[in-house]
Formats: C-alpha cells, structure tokens, sequence
C-alpha cells in the first residue's frame, strides 16, 4: 500500500467528531469546500488536501497569539500556495482571530471582504504577506528567517526567536526563484525555516508527471537543506518530521504526500478539484465520506472549542516575551520598539541636512551611483536598521558603505548581503525582510535587470512595503556593455507600476534628498536609477527644503519671460541645461525642470502641475530612454529628446551624439516648434 492509500483507508476509521484531529482538519475541509461553493469560484483541492499538514501545524507548533497578531517574536506562516486562500482564512476563523468572522468566510472574495481570493497582506490579520504569484511565498519566506536570525543578533535570542513556515505547492517549487531563494536559504544556513511541499502530484493541466521530471528532495539537498518524504495525511508523521525539522542545523523541506481534494469521493487526486467548486452533490458526497453531517459554515461546538484552545496556546509565551523586552536596558528597548513601528531616530533629518550643505559647497562632479554610496555612508551611520546588499555587483552599484560588514551563515550581524547573481530572489527575499519588521531593506543590480525582480517589485508595491531598489547604470549612458544592457524602456514601466516612486536624480544633491525620500515613505517602495558616469553639480545652492519632495522644480530660470521650458531627469540635466544656455545666447528665453520623480509630481495640485511645466511655454522633455508617458508633459506643442529603439555599444559620449540625445538637438526641437506655433 501507498503512503496515500493507508491513510484514505485509516481515515475510515477514525473519529471524525469532536476535537480529534481528523474533525479539527475536516473543519477546514468543510469551510474551503462551502466558501468556494458560495462564491462559485476559488480553489478547494489544496485546503482540503493540505488540511491535515496545517492542522498539526497550527494546533502543535505555529507560536502564534490570535489576539496579538502582530506579536514581533511569533511564528511567520506563508501560505505560497496562495491559491489554497481558504486554508488560510479558514484557521484564521477555527483559531479566533478577531476579524476573521464566519461572514467574512461566507463573503469569500465579494467585494469589500477580507477573505481575498488570493490572501492579501493587510486585509486580514495573520496574512504575513502577500501570495498567489507561484514562487513569491516561499522566496519572500527566506527574507523573514533571515531577518529573524539578523534580528537576534542584534537583540538575542531571547527577544528574537521563531520559526518561519511555509506551505508550498509544486508550482511554487517550479518557478524559477524559488532555485533563488533555496540556494540564497541554504548558503545562509537558514534552519528556522521550514517549507512544508503540499506534494499532490497534481496542477491545473492534470498530472505533475506531464511536465516535472525532477526531483525535488534531491534539489534541495543539493542547495544544503534537509528534506525528507512523509504522508500528509498521517498527523503523527507530520508532527515528527516538523520536530525533527526543528532541531536541524540547515533549512528543511518536508514533502507531504497528499491528495489534492481528501474527501471528495470523485475529485480527490484530481486537477478537477484544483480550481474549481466541487458542486452541490459532490459536496454531499464528501460530508457523508468524511462523515461531516453539520449545515454549511456550521462548526460544531466541540471542534470549534478544540480549535479556539488551539489558538489560545501561546499567549503565556507571547507575555513572557512581553516581560523580556520590558526587562531590555531601555535604550535597546526604545530602538527595538522604534524599529518594528518602522519611524526614522530623531538625528536622521540632521544629518542629511548637514551633509546637503557640505555637498553644495563641495560640489562634487560624482556619478549618482557615487552620490548614492557617499550619501549611504551618512545614512547607515545614523540608521541602524538598513541593510543593504547587491546581486553580485557591489563594485558597481555601490551598495555597501563603509562601515558594513556581511552577513555569513556564521555570523548575522553584517548589515550587507551578498545576494548573488540571484536579482528576483534579492527582491523578494527584500520584501520579506520588510515585512518581518526591525529592517529597511535595499539592494542593487542594473536598472535593465528590474525585469528580473519585477514580480517581486509588484509586490513590494501592492503591499506598500519600504523596499529600495538601487538600480544603476540606468540608461545607455552606461556605454560599452550594449544594448543588452542599457534601459530603454523601464523607467516608463517602472512609473506605470502604481504605489512605486521611480526616482532619477542628477546630481549628489538630488541624490540624497531621494534617498531622503525613499527612506522616510514607510508605505511606498522606491527604486533610485542611477547613473554609471560621472554627473555636475547642478544644484549649487543650500536649500533647507527637500526639492525632490514634489517631484519636480525649477532649477534654472529663463533670463525673462520664458519661451521654451526644458525638463528633464538624471544624467540629462546637464544636457537641458547646456540647451537653455544655446537658446538664451540666441535670444530665446528657456527654463529647466529637474523631474526627479514623475510620480511624485503626478500626485501633486493642477495649479503646481501647470505652473511648473510653464504654461504657455514649448516643452521640450529630455530623457535617455522612450518616449511613452512623456507626451502628458509636453502637450501637442512640445517634443521629446529620447531613444527610439534599443541602444547600442560604444562609449557612452558617442552613444549620446549617435542617438541625437544633445543640447544642439533639443535646442533645434524648441526652435522648430516655437516656429510651428507662430
Ligand atoms: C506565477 C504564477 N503562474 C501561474 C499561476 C496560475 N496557477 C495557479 S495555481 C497553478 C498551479 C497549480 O498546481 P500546484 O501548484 O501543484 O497547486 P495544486 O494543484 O496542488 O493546488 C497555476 C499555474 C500563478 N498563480 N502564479
């Protein structure tokens, strides 16, 4: 007999009433299977097959306090399988989290509910992140454990100290990052996380044999973790693997033979149960199997109890933890509280005034990715909660500043990583530091390379998590490396992406007030793109004021009424401003609109919008990079000074004058126009 066959045969036998396991797990079994119905759409394979595995998890392990989600020291729980939504918000309801109530899991993704069709980070209590783009849980997952570890060395293992637990599917463990992220868990030795492989066998197009021929244990054994194989169905099974995982030394993956749908009598073991309601009649036939005779929603009373115990289980630990902290010296207390609430110390605002004003006076003529790492020199100082880290280009995008040390498997008091050449695991991993709280996490690579961690930018979005993104070498001003590497077309799509501040600044002021920017915006992330060569000082005189805050301003004034108004961002600054110089000196009144962020500068009063762009005035756009989204600047009567296809290789000097990206060219497009308007 099967694994999978002793347990379809023992769950015959067993007690399906009460507080037995088997009525604990088919509660969840019957909820997944009623909200979906319900809601005549979602997925009831994946809770009622992984029901068992979560049940000895939450009611054995999980250190959570229902009362007290948010409890810094507790368990993390990442449903990657996000799909599966209702496992997640059916535990929520057995175990008493305040919000999730049965009318929630009635309204299973109705608009207005918090019971999502995929679970959404910050709409239920419990929900540690966002999931349902495969791949996404468990690579976030592995920002979390590291942070756990980053943040008991900084404050013990008696304030930090918990497990981070994953619930995968074979989807998750397809998708390309999650290579990134097993590779990134087991170089770092992250053994208090556990992943959990709800091994069904099954995805939407049928058979995992269709399209998998791999061997999952074997590939995580390869990246230093543990694994082993049990039944998904046996809770004793279960519970001593996750013991055993517990005690390791590396990160462990337990691959839990299951059957997608346990219970349905005709979808069980099927892709059918995967994603769609099972039906009426299919229903019936799985309450009479799993012998569940109550009304839909209906929990009974002593399995409910069973359950709401369940939950109250850590609450004396979670108050213990209380009493630890409080027992803290009071300046580690009050940084460890400020921390996890996510405010900046007092001194931030200080010191990046101070260093404004040396910049202004110095006048330094450094790349913006220079800017960035100079500015990062005064900004760790004063931040003990950054870490920074590259995808295996430190050297370039200067990430690391002077004082950081880096995190070894060894030793997790480094503040900087060395992600490797693994950019979406970067980001995700990022994402998940962020939201176990106590860090701000930023990272480098190549601008071009944001479509590498693009999914996980999504989520760092869609979120609202303080992730930074130090993207360099961010237009064909990078030069020799090609077209291959030279963005064309990201900082477009990078602004299209809502919730995300796109910043490009163009000189060591600009710079730090961006970083400025990014760092104090606790919902949004920010990407900085940043250039590979060297930039002039254009902003030359102290401004208390942070210029970048409304996305835009005029740096430099037309000598009298202005004809042409030039904006432009980063690297082309100084091309708007040596065009604003070719026009005066013939007699042509022009301005200069640093843009900085177009998002901010979107957010901002029509009346700001219209007066800064100049009314009335030809606009002339100039940004080594394509055109889309420009036009809403630049109205019928401008034009822009941009690439129009994909860059090429040579020194970045030719590159400009090849593409026409010069002040002779955007000066001739203000004449022309100014001519077609007269
Ligand atoms: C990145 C990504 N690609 C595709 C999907 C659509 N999708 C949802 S579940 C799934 C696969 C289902 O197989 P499995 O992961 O084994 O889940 P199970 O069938 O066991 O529930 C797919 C392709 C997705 N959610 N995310």
């Amino acid at each position: 007999m099967t694994p999978t066959e002793k347990s379809v045969n023992a769950e015959k036998s067993k007690s399906t009433r009460g507080a037995s396991h088997e009525a604990m797990a088919n509660a969840i079994r019957a909820l997944a299977m009623d909200a979906v119905q319900k809601a005549n759409s979602g997925h009831p394979g994946m809770p009622m097959g992984a029901a068992d595995i979560a049940t000895v998890l939450f009611t054995k392990f999980l250190k959570i306090d229902p009362r007290q989600p948010d409890w810094p020291d507790r368990d993390r729980f990442v449903l990657s399988a996000g799909h599966g939504s209702m496992l997640l918000y059916a535990l929520n309801y057995l175990l008493g989290y305040e919000d999730m109530t049965i009318e929630q899991i009635r309204n299973f993704r109705q608009l207005g509910s918090i019971t999502a069709g995929h679970p959404e980070y910050g709409h239920a209590a419990g929900v540690e992140t966002t999931t349902g783009p495969l791949g996404q849980g468990i690579a976030t997952a592995v920002g979390m454990a590291l942070a756990e570890r980053m943040m008991a060395a900084r404050f013990g293992d008696e304030i930090s100290d918990h497990y981070t637990y994953v619930l995968a599917s074979d989807g998750d463990l397809m998708e390309g990052v999650s290579h990134e992220a097993i590779g990134l868990a087991g170089h770092l030795k992250l053994s208090k996380l556990i992943v959990l492989y709800d091994d069904n066998e099954i995805t939407i197009d049928g058979a995992l044999s269709l399209s998998e021929s791999g061997d999952a244990l074997k590939r995580f054994e390869a990246a230093g973790w543990n694994a082993a194989r049990i039944d998904g169905h046996n809770a004793d099974e279960i519970a001593a693997a996750i013991e055993k995982a517990r005690k390791s030394d590396r990160p462990s993956l337990i691959a839990c033979r299951t059957v997608i749908g346990y219970g349905s009598p005709n979808k069980a073991g099927k892709s059918s149960s995967h994603g769609s309601p099972l039906g009426d009649d299919e229903i019936k036939l799985a309450r009479e199997k799993l012998g569940w005779s109550d009304e839909p929603f209906t929990i009974p009373s002593a399995t409910l109890d069973a359950w709401r115990i369940a939950g109250l289980r850590h609450a004396k630990d979670r108050q213990a933890w209380e009493e630890r902290l409080a027992a803290l010296p009071a300046d580690k207390r009050t940084d460890f509280e400020r921390r996890i609430s996510g405010d900046l110390p007092g001194g931030f605002a200080k010191a990046i005034a101070a260093y404004k004003e040396k910049l202004v006076a110095d006048k330094p003529k450094w790349a913006t990715r220079k800017s960035s790492e100079e500015a990062l020199n005064v900004i760790n100082a004063v931040l003990p909660e950054t870490v920074g880290g590259s995808a295996d280009l430190t050297g370039s995008n200067n990430t690391r500043s002077k004082e950081q040390k880096a995190v070894t498997a060894d030793d997790f008091s480094g503040s900087f990583i060395h992600y490797g050449i693994r950019e979406h695991g970067m980001a995700a991993a990022m994402n998940g530091m962020a939201l176990h709280k106590g860090f701000i996490p930023y990272s480098g690579t190549f601008l071009v390379f944001t479509d590498y961690c693009r999914p996980s930018i999504r989520l760092s979005a869609l979120m609202g998590q303080r992730v930074i993104y130090v993207m360099t070498h961010d237009s064909i001003g990078l030069g020799e490396d090609g077209p291959t590497h030279q963005p064309v077309e990201h900082l477009a799509s990078l602004r299209a992406m809502p919730n995300l501040h796109v910043f490009r600044p163009a000189d060591a002021v600009e710079t730090l007030e961006c970083w400025q920017l990014a760092l104090e915006e606790k919902g949004t992330p920010s990407i900085l793109a940043l250039s590979r060569q060297n930039l002039p000082a254009v902003r030359t005189e102290y401004s208390e004021k942070n210029l970048c805050a409304r996305g835009a301003y005029e740096l430099s004034p037309a000598s009298s009424k202005a004809q042409v108004s030039l904006l432009a961002t980063g690297s082309e600054v100084e091309i708007a401003l040596a065009a604003q110089a070719l026009l005066e000196n013939d007699g042509i009144p022009a301005r200069v609109v640093s843009m900085p962020c177009l998002d901010l500068f979107d957010q901002q009063s029509r009346e700001f919008r219209e007066d800064m762009l100049g009314e009335g005035t030809v606009k002339i756009a100039i940004e080594a990079a394509v055109r889309y989204g420009w036009d809403r600047y630049i109205g019928p009567d401008g034009d822009f000074i941009g690439m129009e296809g994909f860059g090429a290789s040579a020194p970045a000097p030719d590159l400009y004058k090849h593409f026409n990206i010069t002040p002779e060219a955007a000066a001739a497009a203000a004449k022309a126009r100014l001519a077609d308007k007269s």
